[in-house]
């Protein structure tokens, strides 16, 4: 049989699969990496280890890949290897693709059958001691931090009772807590949404069960002092178009979106606050004050994934596809009020928002983002037409005023993490760190700029020897937070 991804065309240039685990000790750095700096930049992302069965399959179907970029003293080694999922091992062990669309089991071949298809491609985390590749469709992967291989999956103990698990789980601040959830927690294409807080030992301290207004992707929430937020938007499923052999989420425009709020703690119910069509898939954060909630988040105003169809069979828009940093107030005394929102930096168009983590769950001032910006110049002829994201920002919520380092006219970048300058320096102080790929020579890097001065541009360029897969998401795991590490 002929293994290649002739028939794929997106599988090409930046998204050709790169199919190898690597390691490359003290990786060459253009600039200084700063002194202070010391711990992991983790990531997950996704590249098709056998091509998709569908051609037009959803790129959220491709296989984990872990990374990590250890840095200590001014220096960097970097390794990365396939999340070794039963999909990744079935696949490899028939040297061939067993899985059909996303998140569709009835599209499978037959030889997948009783094999989950979970790619764990979306996020990756240090919790409880463990680090952890995550998607939602499925329970943690457990990946060991020094080998990045997959020891398997992880249900606290048996205490934590939903299948599916988030890939954006909040961990508080302060107290260390975990507020997380499952959606599609009673089966394919069903509506419930189990809730779990867990301590940061890893004992499950809670679970509630709620109904969402319909099944729809629930891919991030927020947290604030005393709330859960969740929101609901038009990206839907049904159990019908799933047997009919199609991609799980198709949009549509004609159910309201929803932002579900219920007490962080304490068993009340949530309530369900109407608005009009939006896509909040990621949120920076929130916070409440005598029952009025603020939240932030990237948002669009319609479906954001091309590779997602309209249910009515409506063309893509790209216009309303923009995702941009917008403000959203609530007001409990009058839900029927629904919410109201507010575009804060129009001109800034980035989808992977980000704080100083330090803050979940708490008041906070400062937003994160890989974006675009009409001042940000790039080279067309190498990057195409479309302003990549080549500017790392941080937002302060409370004047208005960004900070935005260039992060070069050839390169696109993944999303932007923080790391605090010590672990109780002020709130967004610190450094930035961004996975990009230079286009020009097809290559990839790490760049690292200072808080204290973005406008500056990047104090370090880590450099791989070859090009790595971009990632979904990403965490700074400060030296002092790693498992096996005592607190500085
Ligand atoms: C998202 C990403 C996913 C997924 C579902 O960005 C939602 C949102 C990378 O995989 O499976
Ligand atoms: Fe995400």
């Amino acid at each position: 049989m002929t293994l290649s991804y002739d028939n794929h065309p997106a599988l090409r240039g930046a998204m050709e699969p790169a199919r190898f685990a690597s390691e490359v000790y003290d990786c060459l750095v253009e600039g200084t990496i700063p002194a202070g700096l010391n711990g992991s930049f983790f990531r997950v992302g996704a590249e098709w280890f056998y091509p998709p069965k569908f051609p037009d399959d959803s790129p959220f179907a491709a296989d984990g890949i872990a990374s990590r970029f250890r840095i200590a003293d001014g220096s960097c080694d970097f390794s990365a290897r396939y999340v070794e999922t039963p999909r990744y091992l079935a696949n490899k062990a028939a040297r061939r693709q067993l899985f059909g669309y996303y998140r569709n089991p009835f599209t499978d071949e037959p030889e997948a059958e009783g094999v989950h298809g979970t790619v764990a491609n979306t996020n990756i985390i240090v919790f409880a001691g463990k680090l952890m590749a995550l998607k939602e469709d499925a329970l943690p992967y457990v990946v060991d931090p020094d080998t990045l291989r997959t020891e398997g999956t992880n249900d606290f103990g048996g205490d934590y009772k939903a299948p599916t698990f988030t890939a954006h789980p909040k961990v508080d601040g302060q107290s260390g807590e975990m507020v997380t959830y499952g959606y599609e927690a009673e089966g394919l294409a069903s509506n419930a949404i189990w809730i779990y807080t867990i301590a940061p030992d890893g004992t499950v301290t809670s679970e509630r069960k709620i109904a969402a207004p319909y099944l729809s992707m629930v891919h991030d929430i927020a947290i604030s002092q005393n709330y859960i937020l969740i929101p609901v938007y038009g990206m839907v499923s049904s159990m019908e178009r799933l047997r009919e052999g199609k991609v799980h989420w198709v949009w549509d425009d004609t159910v309201p979106s929803y932002i579900g709020v219920m007490p962080r703690r304490g068993d009340g119910e949530v309530v369900w606050i109407a608005g009009p069509e939006m896509a909040m898939v990621h949120t920076f954060s929130a916070t409440d004050e005598g029952g009025v909630i603020t939240l932030h988040a990237a948002v669009s105003d319609s479906n954001p994934f091309p590779f997602f169809p309209d249910v009515h069979g409506k063309p893509f828009n790209g216009a309303k596809a923009r995702t941009t940093v917008r403000k959203y107030v609530i007001d409990l005394s009058r839900p029927q009020d629904g919410w109201q929102e507010e575009v804060l930096f129009p001109e800034y168009a980035g989808a992977l928002s980000r704080i100083d983590d330090r803050f979940q769950g708490h008041p906070f001032r400062y937003g994160f983002l890989s974006a675009s910006h009409p001042s940000l110049a790039y080279d067309a002829q190498v990057m195409g037409p479309r302003a990549p994201s080549n500017g790392i920002c941080r937002f302060d919520f409370q004047t208005g005023q960004v900070d935005t380092m260039h992060a070069g006219p050839t390169v696109a970048l993944s999303e932007v993490v923080f790391a605090p300058r010590s672990p109780d320096a002020p709130e967004g102080d610190g450094w930035v760190l961004a996975f990009a790929t230079d286009y020009a020579d097809m290559k990839s890097q790490v760049i690292i700029g200072d808080t204290a001065n973005l406008a500056a541009g990047p104090v370090a360029r880590i450099k791989l020897p070859f090009r790595a897969p971009g990632q979904i998401h990403g965490n700074w795991v400060p030296q002092w937070m790693m498992p096996g590490e005592g607190q500085a």
